[in-house]
């Protein structure tokens, strides 16, 4: 009865000490990927493609281990799988500096990211799973910065650090048995208060404070007391919920030029994809001025809205104005966002002046006359000649006709 415990235990122990790599691959696919120091891709086969010898875009899942051995380089996995097989890294950054590694799913390698003797790199919003080693650094990979990873289900550490210091990590979730191991190494776990550290699986403490120094009444979604990882290594302001990149939002104003005076609609578009959530003040500015605000904007996890704000331009002076948004949470770590707008910038000029070169002529007249008869039905938001559409319509009634052609020929001269 003993000896069968005591097997029984061996076969676990064993079985825990054996990293699982599930996928077998035949003898003649083993070789290296290799991004070289002069800038090419070898072998030519390797599902990754650069134009510039600075940008290395995966274009498939690659299934070989990588080598980087150019510094001043992206590797973009574009959400693609790189699974290295037995006993390889999946990516290995080996003596370079300034290398980003993004966006990049990697699975199934005895080391997920290995950094040997690199230093100022960036791992950036990475799937690091199913692996013996997640993420490792080795002899002097110092200040870099390991960011939104997922660092999940790694069979020995989440993060193993030799002799490797002042590395940054946070806004990253970790879910491993053993989340981190280090050994000579002192390294920074948060981006500080209100931005916070990181999520751990294992975390057990409480939010009902709040704060620097988590002594204030009031939750606010990082945990009161510090995550421990040993005597030189501390998140600060481990998070109480799992990262999940911000929202995607835009404010885009509906005319990008506008008569004095004029009402000027912004649409505040939020495309939430992620399971990110919380409430929101928002802060609508042209250049440096506020020009609205919302308290309370609720943002749920997959979903879209679109807020329609009036930007009235009475009081301001003709010139380019720049529209942004952001949004401060009120709920969830006191996040602040920045939304910058594309192609969001109003010129306001005088009215009758359709094509913003500061004058209201015959130009103009034309630019109108184009669009007579259309309506502001016939466009959809943000579609080819919708901002042209209403740069046109002066009085704003969604529709042109001759109240448009005499508001600008009143201007004339
Ligand atoms: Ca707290
Ligand atoms: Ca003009
Ligand atoms: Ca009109």
């Amino acid at each position: 009865m003993k000896k069968t415990v005591v097997s029984v235990l061996l076969a676990l122990l064993l079985a825990g000490m054996v990293c699982s790599i599930s996928k077998v691959v035949p003898a003649e696919e083993l070789g290296i990927i290799h991004i070289n120091t002069d800038g090419s891709i070898t072998p030519s086969t390797a599902n990754i493609t650069t134009s510039d010898d600075v940008t290395y875009t995966f274009t498939g899942d690659n299934y070989l281990p990588i080598v980087v051995n150019r510094s001043n380089v992206v590797v973009n996995g574009r959400g693609y799988m790189l699974q290295a097989s037995g006993n390889a890294s999946g990516l290995l950054l080996s003596g370079v500096s300034n290398v980003t590694v993004k966006d990049t799913s990697i699975i199934n390698s005895r080391y997920g990211i290995y950094l040997a003797s690199s230093s100022g790199d960036v791992l950036f919003g990475n799937n690091v799973t199913n692996s013996c080693y997640g993420i490792t650094f080795m002899l002097d990979s110092d200040n870099n910065t390991v960011i939104e990873n997922n660092i999940i289900n790694n069979s020995y550490n989440g993060v193993t650090l030799l002799y490797s210091s002042n590395n940054r990590f946070y806004h990253n979730n970790f879910n491993n048995d053993n989340q981190v191991l280090t050994y000579r190494s002192t390294n920074f776990w948060d981006d500080g208060y209100p931005s916070g550290g990181n999520y751990w699986r294992d975390y057990s403490g409480g939010d009902q404070k709040s704060g620097p120094n988590q002594n204030v009444t009031g939750t606010d979604g990082i945990g009161d007391a510090p995550y421990f990882i040993d005597n030189n290594n501390t998140d600060h302001y481990p998070l109480m919920r799992a990262y999940s990149s911000s929202p995607n939002a835009k404010a885009l104003p509906c005319r990008s030029v506008a008569g004095e005076g004029c009402q000027v609609k912004i649409n505040v578009t939020v495309i939430n994809d992620g399971n990110y959530s919380g409430n929101f003040n928002l802060t609508v500015l042209a250049n440096q001025t506020v020009i609205d605000t919302c308290s309370n904007v609720t943002i749920l996890g997959f979903s879209t809205f679109i807020m329609c704000i009036i930007w009235n331009t009475n009081s301001f002076a003709h010139g380019s104005y720049a529209i942004n948004a952001y949004f401060l949470s009120t709920s969830y770590g006191a996040k602040m966002v920045n939304f910058n707008c594309a192609g969001g910038t109003v010129k306001l000029t005088v009215l009758g002046d359709c094509n913003g070169d500061g004058k209201v002529n015959v130009l103009d007249l034309i630019s109108i006359a184009g669009y007579l008869g259309h309506r502001a039905t016939d466009y959809t938001a943000y579609s080819p000649g919708w901002c042209a559409f209403n740069n046109c319509d002066l009085n704003g009634d969604g529709a042109i006709n001759q109240l448009d052609l005499i508001t600008c020929a009143c201007h004339m001269g």
